[in-house]
């Protein structure tokens, strides 16, 4: 009778018995029972940003919180991040988090997640998908107004620096191809390149988020451009990069320097150059996502409606306000 009863719950598939123990791969039952399981695929570890991101997830969905939390590091390969995504979905995790490298190629798997029943909350970038119940909501910034805050700037920067009959020529650093993250903030930023017939847009080229490349890449533009009056940089760390290879080529730089210099997510490092006038200005992405990725789980777990897209939003800094948030920067 009472194993009757077992199979029964089993068969209905709900709590705890759901994890099973014991098999590889699998979540221990014992340490999920009355946790909510989440299986969180994070993109790579490529930046500052990406460090405090994932920090920020794995800080508010503790078991202290309700929470056991299964992490994965694609390192920048999606090929990882749908492996991860499919162990979540064959251990019937609870909820899928995760952070898209690109936004294309999703459909498969999140149908797959679908399928299972399994909500998916994609954090971050956006995912491009032919139906959008692939996935429950998208948690993130808006990459296209990012880059039309940067144009925005850079008109304003031209309007009281610029002569009258000079051409400014830009550089454009992107980040990790075909990421949201580098296709909203060139689409945003050459939306207002694009009015201005003295903006050359000398060249896009990746620095694939990172510092290391970003000052390969730098060093290489420098020997092929004899003039370059503005840097595009889609990320610090790629700015990091970029202000070591204009060091390195003796190359002004800043607020009082030949190069100006236009970074996104104003991490605290960057900041610090803000303040010491050494980056022009910094347009914020604000990577503590994890307090809203466990409001939405919460609000799921009781039935409560979500909404389809939040957007997180940002500030821009420059040396005459940032001041303002350096001391209480975390990140
Ligand atoms: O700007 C960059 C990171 O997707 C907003 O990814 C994120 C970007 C961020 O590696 O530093």
């Amino acid at each position: 009778m009472l194993l009757c009863v077992v199979a029964a719950i089993c068969l209905c598939g709900c709590g705890s018995v759901k994890k099973q123990s014991g098999q590889d791969g699998m979540v221990p039952a014992e340490l999920t029972e009355d946790l909510i399981v989440v299986g969180f695929s994070q993109l790579g570890s490529e930046s500052v940003w990406r460090t405090a991101h994932t920090a920020s997830i794995q800080e508010q969905l503790t078991k202290e919180k309700g929470f056991f939390l299964e992490y994965n590091n694609a390192r920048q390969r999606q090929e990882n991040q749908i492996k991860a995504i499919r162990s979540y979905i064959s251990q019937r995790v609870d909820y899928i988090v995760f952070s898209p490298v690109t936004e294309t190629g999703w459909d498969t798997v999140l149908q797959e997640a679908k399928n299972a029943n399994i909500p998916v909350i994609v954090v971050d970038r956006m995912v491009d998908v032919k139906d959008d119940s692939l996935y429950t909501t998208i948690i993130g910034m808006d990459a296209q107004e990012e880059g039309r805050k940067a144009g925005r700037w850079l008109e304003e920067f031209c309007r009281k620096n610029k002569g009258k009959d000079e051409t400014i020529n830009v550089l454009v650093m992107e980040g990790t191809a075909g990421s949201s993250a580098q296709i909203g903030r060139s689409e945003g930023f050459d939306e207002i390149a694009k009015t201005h017939d003295d903006w050359r847009v000398l060249e896009k080229i990746s620095g694939e988020f990172t510092t290391t490349k970003g000052k390969e890449v730098m060093l290489s533009m420098l020997s092929k451009y004899q003039d370059i009056d503005v840097v595009v940089s889609q990320n610090d760390d790629m700015t990091f990069g970029i202000i070591e290879a204009l060091q390195e080529r003796g190359v002004s730089y800043g607020v009082d320097g030949d190069v100006t210099i236009i970074s996104f997510d104003a991490v605290k490092e960057a900041l610090e150059l803000v303040a010491d006038g050494k980056i022009n200005v910094d347009i914020e992405c604000n990577p503590l996502q994890g307090e809203q990725v466990a409001e939405v789980i919460r609000k799921l777990e009781a039935g409560q409606p979500v909404e389809k897209r939040y957007v997180v939003d940002g500030d821009i800094f420059t040396i005459d306000n940032v001041k303002s948030v350096l001391e209480q920067r975390k990140y």
